[in-house]
């Protein structure tokens, strides 16, 4: 029974990530989804994206946490137009869900914007079994979290697009084995692209910013 509604529920998410999907399309904006656990540094590694690639892409956020508006109040100061979802109005779910994104993206003039990112809730698990109609997901690791986590969370690994290996910055204090971490993304998904970054820092952020502005480019220049 249990499996039956978990299925259904799934399903439902489904069709409503494709009507996103389509819509999407239609207005012709790229959507990436961005997943990590907390913390990894999802926010700030967009606060200096977004620096990076507006006004050239033009782009809106949407951003997903249980409680606060903390995170949408700092993309806000980029510049860029910013939704933030509260799930403890739903329920307190972990993840962002299709018809959440659907609500959400009424409030932004997407017919003005070339990429919508959203940032979803800090979770590993969750977030990997909702399509919410996004063209590519990105998972973001930070290396205060251990090595490990691809090959213990390996659905987020198998699903996501790109991985950004965060907080490099740090490497010097810690014993965190970067080959190694690369090594297992690598065990769960063999030709992920791998982007070594420092969002403090802004160290590495050329080839990530490129994926990111060829990615957009090449979905509007068919469409
Ligand atoms: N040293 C260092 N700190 C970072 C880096 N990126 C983010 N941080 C810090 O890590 C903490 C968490 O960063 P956030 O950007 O809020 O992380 P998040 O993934 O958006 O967190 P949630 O939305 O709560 O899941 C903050 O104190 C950031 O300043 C980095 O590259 N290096
Ligand atoms: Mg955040």
């Amino acid at each position: 029974m249990e499996i039956n509604i978990q299925e259904k529920i799934l399903r439902a998410n489904d069709d409503m990530a494709c009507k996103n999907r389509k819509y999407f399309t239609e207005k012709k904006v790229f959507v990436l989804n961005m997943m990590s656990s907390p913390g990894s540094g999802k926010t700030e590694t967009l606060c200096k994206t977004l620096k990076k690639i507006t006004p050239e892409i033009k782009t809106g956020v949407i951003t997903g946490d249980i409680c606060t508006t903390n995170d949408a109040d700092r993309l806000k100061k980029t510049g860029v137009a910013a939704i933030q979802i509260n799930t403890d109005q739903f329920g307190g779910d972990c993840h962002l869900a299709a018809h959440l994104i659907e609500k959400a993206a009424q409030n932004l003039n997407l017919k003005n914007l070339d990429l919508l990112i959203i940032e979803n809730i800090g979770n590993l698990v969750c977030p990997a079994e909702f399509d919410i109609g996004e063209d590519a997901k990105a998972v973001v690791l930070s290396v205060t979290e251990g090595e490990d986590k691809p090959l213990k969370y390996p659905l987020m690994f198998q699903e996501a697009d790109i991985a950004i290996l965060n907080k490099i910055d740090l490497l010097p204090y810690l014993d965190f084995d970067l080959k190694e971490a690369v090594k297992n993304i690598k065990q769960v998904h063999p030709k992920i692209p791998v982007f070594e970054i420092s969002a403090k820092t802004e160290q590495g952020f050329e080839p990530w910013i490129k994926w990111l502005k060829t990615s957009v480019k090449s979905k509007l220049m068919v469409l």
